[in-house]
C-alpha cells in the first residue's frame, strides 16, 4: 500500500476541490472485491436472489457492504477517514455508499451536479428528496472496480469555492462558462481513486460506447449532517471492528433514508423477462 501525506492531500483538496490517493487499496484486494460481488453484479436482486437493482443505465449492487470484510475496510480505511475528518473539522461517517456498474447509454446522462445536500426518502410520495446544504462540508471518495477508457468521472477543478454561491443543484446551463477547468478520469486503470469535496461540481461523463465501468462510491459525511442510508453488515464481518469503524458506520444511529435507487418493478420484469425467454430458448438443451 502507498503510503501519503494527509495534509498535502488537504491542501490539495482544499486548493483544486479533489486529490488523487490512487495505490491506497492494492490490487490483491481490488481483486478480491471483484471476485465476491460477481455473481450478484450478474443477476436481478429479486425474491431472495442476491444482486443488482438496475437504475436507467446502472446496476446497483444492493447490501453493498455486506459482500465482504474487504469492502467495509475501503470504506473505512484509515488514511481516508483522517483525511475526511481533518478535511471537514469534524468526525465523519458514512452517509452514502455503492457499488456500481455503469453501462454505455444513448439515453441515460448524469447532470453536472453538486452533493452537499440532505437526501431524504418520502415515504407519502414513494421518491428520494433533496435539500442543498451550503454548510455541509465533506468528501466522496470513488474508486474503479474496472479499467476505466471512457465514462469516467469528471470534476470542475477549483469550482468546490464558488459553487456554494449558487442556489441549484444541477449546473448543465453554466458548462460553457467552466468547460475550461473540467479534469476527466479517463483511460485509468482498476484501483483509480479519487477524493474529492463533495461541493465540486461534477458529474459521470456520458458515453454511448465501450466498455462497462465499475466503481465504488462512498461519501463521508460531518457528524453535525443526517446519519444517511441504512447501513447493513454481515454478522461474519462484525468481531473485530474498531471503535473508529463502528463510528463511521453509524452503529447504534437510525438512518435518515433509505438506500438508493429503490428500483422500478418494470426494470426488474424487464430482466425477469429476459432471462425467462432465455430459458424457453434453451430449455432444450437443459433436460
Ligand atoms: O459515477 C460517477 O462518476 C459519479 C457519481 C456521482 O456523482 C453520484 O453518484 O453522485
Ligand atoms: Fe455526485
Amino acid at each position: 500500500m502507498k503510503s501519503f501525506d494527509i495534509d498535502e492531500l488537504k491542501s490539495t483538496i482544499e486548493k483544486d476541490g479533489f486529490a488523487d490517493l490512487t495505490g491506497l487499496i492494492t490490487s490483491n484486494c481490488i481483486k478480491e472485491i471483484n471476485s465476491k460481488i460477481e455473481k450478484a453484479m450478474n443477476q436481478p436482486h429479486c425474491n431472495g436472489a442476491r444482486g443488482y437493482i438496475k437504475q436507467g443505465c446502472q446496476r446497483y449492487l444492493a447490501d453493498t457492504l455486506t459482500y465482504g470484510k474487504e469492502i467495509i475496510d475501503v470504506y473505512t480505511n484509515e488514511t481516508l477517514i483522517e483525511l475526511a475528518e481533518k478535511y471537514s473539522s469534524d468526525k465523519v461517517h458514512l452517509s452514502n455508499y455503492r457499488i456500481y456498474s455503469t453501462y454505455p447509454s444513448e439515453d441515460f446522462k448524469m447532470w453536472w451536479h453538486l452533493d452537499n445536500k440532505i437526501d431524504t426518502y418520502d415515504f407519502e410520495n414513494n421518491c428520494f428528496v433533496q435539500e442543498v446544504v451550503p454548510d455541509d462540508k465533506g468528501l466522496i471518495f470513488l474508486m474503479y472496480l474496472s479499467d476505466v477508457e471512457d465514462g469516467g468521472v469528471q470534476l470542475v477543478k477549483g469550482s468546490h469555492k464558488w459553487s456554494r454561491n449558487h442556489d441549484c443543484e444541477g449546473f448543465d446551463h453554466m458548462e460553457n462558462d467552466f468547460h475550461k477547468e473540467i479534469v476527466t478520469f479517463n483511460n485509468r486503470p482498476k484501483g483509480t481513486f479519487i477524493a474529492y469535496d463533495y461541493a465540486t461540481i461534477h458529474r459521470a461523463k456520458p458515453y454511448n460506447g465501450g466498455q462497462v465501468r465499475t466503481s465504488m462510491f462512498g461519501q463521508l459525511s460531518p457528524s453535525r449532517m443526517p446519519v444517511g442510508e441504512p447501513i447493513l453488515l454481515n454478522t461474519r464481518d462484525l468481531n473485530g471492528l474498531t471503535k473508529k469503524q463502528k463510528q463511521v458506520l453509524n452503529f447504534g444511529q437510525e438512518p435518515s433514508t433509505l438506500n438508493w435507487p429503490i428500483g422500478e418493478i418494470n426494470e426488474l420484469c424487464s430482466s425477469q423477462k429476459q432471462k425467462f425467454d432465455l430459458k424457453e430458448k434453451f430449455k432444450n438443451l437443459f433436460r
